[in-house]
């Protein structure tokens, strides 16, 4: 019989990338949606080949929201699945200071909910629990690097909500016996990573400037620190917290930090454009200092519309967030020694991918564009 596991959020970055690693595992896979006025499904349509289609049955969507407990509670009841992973959430941190109190519904209840159905069904010795948790929790960073045993200090209603959700968690193990446990993530991105985080607005405002697309643009805290991996290697890391022989709690980093501003430069560099920044603050630009015309002729990009001391990174206080997380930096020796991690790609490999993903969309953005198609504004 093929393990069955549930997954909430899979119409996310998290959830689609993890999907597909349990569907070649040999899963059979659950994932909850939520029901939308647009199709949200698009980063895991490929995966599914709808309902009537009997040659391959292994994945399948159910209609649900984390603030509903009866839809969760019935979803676990009739999948009894061997594994859930929690992945569902408002993710998006300055997002949670407009909406804390629905960020608190899903990310906090969201996961007592979960836990709470696997005990009220009895399923406490089947089902496996992986709580998404993160580096956010760190917030106000206690110590250099971060790791299991750093003291938590949120700064955002969404690491605060994450916070409930860790501890919950941790309670639910010791008070019931349930195998749950927190992965501990730090940041990871991907080309498929929500388009207002900052590594993709990055890449896709770097693309449509390459491509003419776009003039500039504008970010907020250019000197927060991150230690940024990529997503593919991070969901296998959850399967194998399950795996492992006891529940526990677990850190996933790189032991990396780089600064947004570096961020940046990487993506520029990409296709051949170097930066300089100038001034502080708002105040503070991003310049192009030279172009590699052949470098960028190699991705069959044209940058004749670019010039030597063109402002291209401008700074926006709107996307200043009311308390910042200013370095996260993760110590990742626990799960190396004990979990065997090891990741496949480096930040630069991370920005390629990026890249060159959202480049090739871009172009069909171009295309649309010379053709007479009104090409969507997109919320940053
Ligand atoms: P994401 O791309 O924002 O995906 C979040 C998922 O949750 C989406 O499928 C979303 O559905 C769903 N969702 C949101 N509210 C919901 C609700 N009320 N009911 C049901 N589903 C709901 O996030 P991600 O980057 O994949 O992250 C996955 C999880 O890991 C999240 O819990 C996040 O907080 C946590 N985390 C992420 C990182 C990171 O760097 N990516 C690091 C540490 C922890 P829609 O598609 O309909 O919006
Ligand atoms: O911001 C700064 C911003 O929104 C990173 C979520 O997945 O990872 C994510 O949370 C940094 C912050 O991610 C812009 O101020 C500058 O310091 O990409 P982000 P996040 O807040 O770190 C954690 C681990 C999670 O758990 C979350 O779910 O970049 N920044 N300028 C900007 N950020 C955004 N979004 N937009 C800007 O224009």
């Amino acid at each position: 019989m093929a393990k069955k596991a549930l997954i909430t959020g899979v119409t996310g970055q998290d959830g689609a990338y993890l999907s597909e690693f349990l569907l070649n595992k040999g899963y059979e896979v659950h994932g909850i949606k939520r029901r939308s006025s647009l199709f949200n499904t698009d980063r895991v349509d490929h995966l599914f080949d709808g309902h009537h289609d009997k040659s391959r049955h292994n994945f399948h969507l159910h209609f649900g929201d984390m603030t509903d407990s009866m839809n969760l509670t019935r979803l676990i009841s009739d999948i009894r699945p061997d594994e859930i992973y929690n992945l569902a959430a408002q993710s998006h941190v300055h997002v949670s200071f407009e909406t804390p109190e629905y960020t608190a519904n899903a990310d906090a209840l969201g996961t007592l909910r979960i836990l709470e159905a696997v005990k009220f069904l009895g399923l406490e010795s089947k089902t496996r629990i992986y709580q998404a948790s993160t580096s956010e929790l760190y917030g106000k960073v206690q110590e250099i690097p971060q790791n299991e045993k750093t003291p938590f200090y949120p700064r955002s209603p969404y690491a605060v909500a994450k916070m409930y959700a860790y501890w919950i968690t941790v309670n639910y193990r010791e008070a019931y016996n349930i195998f749950a446990c927190n992965g501990i993530l730090f940041n990871h991105e991907s080309p498929i990573r929500g388009e207002t985080f900052v590594t993709r607005k990055i890449t896709r405002a770097v693309s449509k400037i390459a491509l003419n697309l776009q003039d500039c643009v504008y970010l907020g805290n250019l000197n927060a620190k991150r230690d940024w991996g990529h997503a593919k290697d991070y969901v296998k890391m959850m399967w194998l917290i399950l795996q492992y022989k006891e529940p526990k709690d677990w850190v996933i980093a790189t032991g990396q930090t780089t600064m947004v501003r570096d961020f940046v430069k990487l993506a520029f560099l990409y296709c051949g454009i170097e930066l300089e920044f100038k001034g502080q603050g708002v105040d503070e630009i991003g310049v192009i200092s030279s172009i590699d015309y052949q470098k960028a002729l190699n991705l069959n990009i044209d940058l004749s519309h670019l010039k030597i001391g063109q402002v291209v990174v401008k700074i926006d206080p709107r996307y200043f967030r009311p308390t910042e997380v200013d370095l996260l930096l993760g110590d990742p020796s626990k799960a190396q020694n004990e979990l065997g991690w090891k990741r496949e790609f480096s930040l630069p490999d991370l920005v390629d991918d990026m890249m060159q993903s959202d480049l090739k969309l871009m172009k069909r953005d171009q295309f649309l564009q010379n053709n007479g198609y009104k090409i969507m504004r997109y919320y940053e």
